[in-house]
């Protein structure tokens, strides 16, 4: 089959919607971190509505972290790319326009800090996981390996934070023209995070910068929502069948789309408000409401649908007694703990999740949620966990993941993962590898005793009666 292309655009079905507008004359103005399935399908998606709209020199250089595929995949299609949303009553293909050029990190250092030091880039958006932010709760893990290094040889960084700092330096060294650094991942206060990181690293790598990071460079807060599963083969072979076209960078995600950023620019911004970008004072209610309902379920359905032999979320939600654990664990735990912006129907919010994860088009496997659960667990479940009662659903859910991690042979993929492994590998009794996994969590040695002596049952029980032992009335009382 043809490959897509600028040429082979022309070739597209009527329903097919293209860029719409001359990408040859647009320059760029955003550098994106991590050019991965979830910006192609969301910040880009809005960027090239901006484009559409209002024109503007707002084209987006993105940047693979790591290795060259996603570079390898979109520079023989002229950098276009296809996303399939699919819902109960939409199904839209839209080709996406707004990547201008295509730098692979570890490759091309020149051409980063080409782009770094371009006074035409205002903004730089980053989409690098959890775990990419190097922290140790809300600072910067300094301990770690990686963080060393690069503080050791920050020219040779190898971190987002150290090259994020590395491309700060350049660009304050060839004129310091203001910018915009903005999080798209889901961590609490994430710009705050990100400059705080941001900040110790220079103390100690670059400290001169300090100043002009206060005075040019804003970081706002920014929340973003929409389920975009893992491309496979599979995937790509029905998206070309639908495209008509070969699309080695292609996207399948949901029609639901939310991003909402914090109004703080320091030079500018494409028309996001037109492109349907919510630009509010205060991100805190609305990434809460998001990261310990949406993600916080997420992750709760991806623990037990794999304890349970489940292969998507989807098919978790077609299990009727996990998916009533699910609803539950939302409406009487999650949803409760949280407050509600005026003007936000929570309810409505909640009803509307149960539906984005049943959609049968998302191919959203458990094992790609149940990833990096012990940066993911920190943000979506303590909070919440810290307000309940000792024995809840989401002790329950937690106990998940425990039983996940020290009682199965199930893939496990984490940046603590050596110690994981250890814990899973070793003879000591199940309770006190419990308490060394709950510090990968962060939680205090000790941690609340009644809490552990439920967990340690739970973690039994799951193995003695699969994941319906979360679903019982317990038969386990603490003796006081
Ligand atoms: C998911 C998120 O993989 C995960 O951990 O919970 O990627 C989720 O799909 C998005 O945050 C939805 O906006």
């Amino acid at each position: 089959m043809e490959r897509l292309s600028t040429e082979s655009l022309a070739a597209l079905a009527d329903d097919v919607t293209t860029p719409g507008y001359d990408r040859s004359v647009v320059r760029p103005g955003i550098l994106h971190l991590g050019l991965g399935a979830f910006h192609r399908a969301h910040q880009a998606v809005y960027t090239d509505t901006a484009l559409r709209l209002g024109g503007g020199d707002w084209g987006i250089v993105g940047v693979c972290m790591r290795g060259d595929s996603v570079a390898r995949q979109l520079r023989p299609q002229d950098l276009l790319y296809s996303v399939w949303s699919r819902g109960a009553d939409e199904d839209q293909l839209r080709v996406i326009g707004a990547l201008t050029s295509v730098i692979v990190a570890p490759d091309e250092p020149a051409a980063l800090n080409a782009a770094f030091t371009d006074p035409g880039i205002r903004i730089v958006t980053l989409t690098v996981t959890e775990k990419g932010y190097c922290l140790d709760g809300d600072a910067l893990d300094t301990e770690l390996p990686a963080v060393r290094a690069d503080l050791a040889a920050p020219d040779a960084a190898s971190t987002t934070i150290g090259i994020l700092a590395r491309g700060l330096a350049a660009r304050h060294a060839s004129g310091g023209a203001p910018l915009t650094v903005i999080s798209c991942d889901n961590l609490a206060e994430n710009g705050s995070r990100l400059a705080r990181a941001l900040r110790s690293y220079a103390a100690i790598a670059y400290p001169h910068l300090l100043d002009w990071l206060d005075s040019s460079v804003r970081f706002p807060c920014s929340m973003v929502d929409r389920i975009v599963p893992a491309m496979d083969e599979a995937g790509r072979e029905r998206q070309e069948q639908r495209l008509g076209l070969r699309d080695e960078a292609a996207v399948a995600t949901e029609p639901f789309t939310q991003w909402i950023v914090e109004n703080d620019f320091a030079a500018g911004a494409p028309d996001w408000a037109a492109a349907g970008v919510r630009l509010v004072a205060d991100i805190r209610p609305y990434e809460a409401i998001k990261l310990r309902l949406l993600n916080a379920a997420h992750s709760a359905i991806a623990y037990t649908g794999l304890l349970a032999g489940l292969e998507t979320v989807a098919d978790v939600m077609t299990d009727i007694r996990l998916r009533d654990f699910i609803e539950r664990l939302m409406r009487d735990e999650l949803a409760p703990a949280l407050a509600a912006p005026p003007g936000f129907d929570l309810d409505a919010y909640r009803e509307q999740l149960l539906q984005r994860f049943a959609n049968p088009h998302l191919h959203h496997r458990c094992a790609q949620i149940a990833m990096d659960g012990t940066e993911k667990i920190r943000q979506r479940w303590l909070p919440t966990l810290a307000s309940l009662p000792a024995d809840s659903l989401l002790l329950r859910a937690l106990a998940a993941w425990c039983h996940y991690v020290l009682c199965t042979d199930l893939a496990l993929e984490d940046p603590r993962s050596a110690t994981l492994l250890q814990l899973r590998n070793s003879d000591a009794p199940l309770a006190s590898r419990l308490a060394d996994l709950l510090a990968c969590l962060g939680l205090p040695a000790g941690y609340e005793p009644e809490r552990q002596a439920l967990l340690l049952y739970y973690c039994q029980s799951l193995s003695a009666d699969g994941p319906d032992a979360l679903l019982a009335t317990p038969k386990f009382t603490h003796e006081e």
